[in-house]
C-alpha cells in the first residue's frame, strides 16, 4: 500500500497505523468523533478508542476486537466498518450511524498485536511478565465472571492462561474500568475474534440460558442469514458454551454478567480453517462487508426493542 493512498483495507495494519487513523478522524469530524481511551497496556501503550456520535442522547453500542493478537482480521473488518458509520452513503448504514453512540475500540491487546507484528505472528496473549519462562495471560479468560472454571487454564505457559487472578491484566482492569463507566449508556456489546464463522452469545461457564436466549438466537440466525447474502458465508449461531466449547472469564460474558446488557454477541469471523489466523488481506473488505449486513440486522432489531 502506498502512503498516498493512506490507511485503507487492502492490507493489514501495525497498532501505530490504526491509531494514527483514529487521531486522523478526530481531526476531520470534529465534534462527531472524540478520542476515548481504555488505559495503558503492560508495557505502556494506549488502548486507544474512538466514539462518534452524531446525534446527542442516543443509546450507544460498544464494539471491541483484537483481544487475541493474531486475530488480525478483527480490528482490519473493525476499522473498516468504523469507517462506513462516517462515510456510507447508505441509508441504512447512515440511519444506523445516526441511531447510535459508537464507543469502538479496535485494538484492546496492543502489546499482543505489535508482538504478533514484530515477533510471533501467532501470539494471542497479553505480555504481562508474571512467570519467568512464559509471558502473558489470556485476556478473554481473565475477566471477573465465573473465572477459571471452564476451558480455562492455571498454567502460565498455556494459551488459555486465565492469569494469576481475576482480572489480573491490567489491560482487563483498565479496560473493565472504562467499561463501567459508560455501561448505562449501552445496550449492545460487540467483541470480535477468529476464526470458525461463529456468532455466539453468553454464557461460556455454563450451560445456563441467558433470559433472553430465544431472542438472541433468534435475532443471530437472521443476522447470519444477511451475512450470507453477499458472498454465501455460512455462519453457526449459539451460546458459547454449546456451539463452540465450555470458556469462562471472557469479556463478553462478564458485560452480560454484570451489567446485564440485553445484546451481546461474539464474533468468530472468517474462516473455517483453511488460512484459520492467516486470512488473505484480499478478503479483508468482503469480510467486513458481510459482518456489517449482519451488524445492521441485529442493530435494527435493539432500536427497534
Ligand atoms: N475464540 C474465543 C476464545 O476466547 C470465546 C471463543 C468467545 C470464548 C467468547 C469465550 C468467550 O477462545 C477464539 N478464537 O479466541
Ligand atoms: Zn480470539
Amino acid at each position: 500500500q502506498s502512503r498516498r493512498a493512506g490507511f485503507g483495507w487492502t492490507s493489514y495494519h501495525t497498532l501505530n497505523e490504526i491509531y494514527d487513523w483514529l487521531d486522523t478522524l478526530v481531526a476531520k469530524y470534529p465534534g462527531v468523533v472524540t478520542s476515548i481511551t481504555g488505559g495503558r497496556s503492560y508495557e505502556g501503550r494506549e488502548i486507544k478508542g474512538v466514539k462518534v456520535s452524531l446525534r446527542a442522547g442516543n443509546p450507544g453500542v460498544f464494539i471491541e476486537s483484537g483481544i487475541h493478537a493474531r486475530e488480525w482480521i478483527t480490528p482490519a473488518a473493525v476499522t473498516y466498518i468504523l469507517n462506513k458509520l462516517l462515510t456510507s452513503e447508505d441509508p441504512t448504514i447512515k440511519d444506523l450511524a445516526q441511531s447510535y453512540d459508537y464507543y469502538i475500540f479496535p485494538s484492546v491487546n496492543p502489546d499482543g498485536y505489535v508482538f504478533s507484528h514484530t515477533t510471533n505472528r501467532m501470539w494471542r496473549k497479553t505480555r504481562s511478565r508474571g512467570n519467568i519462562l512464559c509471558y502473558g495471560a489470556d485476556p478473554n479468560r481473565n475477566w471477573d465472571f465465573h473465572w477459571m472454571v471452564a476451558g480455562s487454564s492455571s498454567n502460565p505457559c498455556s494459551d488459555t492462561y486465565a492469569g494469576s487472578s481475576p482480572a489480573s491484566e491490567i489491560e482487563t482492569q483498565t479496560l473493565a474500568a472504562y467499561i463501567t463507566s459508560v455501561a448505562d449508556k449501552f445496550d449492545v456489546y460487540l467483541s470480535f475474534h477468529s476464526y470458525s464463522q461463529l456468532l455466539l452469545f453468553p454464557y461460556g461457564h455454563s450451560q445456563e440460558k441467558v433470559s433472553n436466549y430465544n431472542e438472541l438466537l433468534s435475532l443471530g440466525n437472521e443476522a447470519a442469514a444477511a451475512l450470507a447474502k453477499n458472498n454465501g458465508t455460512r455462519y453457526t449461531v449459539g451460546n458459547i458454551y454449546d456451539a463452540i466449547y465450555p470458556a469462562s472469564g471472557g469479556s463478553m460474558d462478564w458485560v452480560r454478567g454484570t451489567f446485564n446488557t440485553p445484546y451481546t454477541y461474539t464474533w468468530e469471523l472468517r474462516d473455517t480453517g483453511r488460512y484459520g489466523f492467516l486470512l488473505p488481506a484480499e478478503q479483508i473488505i468482503e469480510t467486513a462487508e458481510e459482518t456489517l449486513n449482519a451488524l445492521v440486522v441485529i442493530l435494527q432489531h435493539a432500536k427497534k426493542n
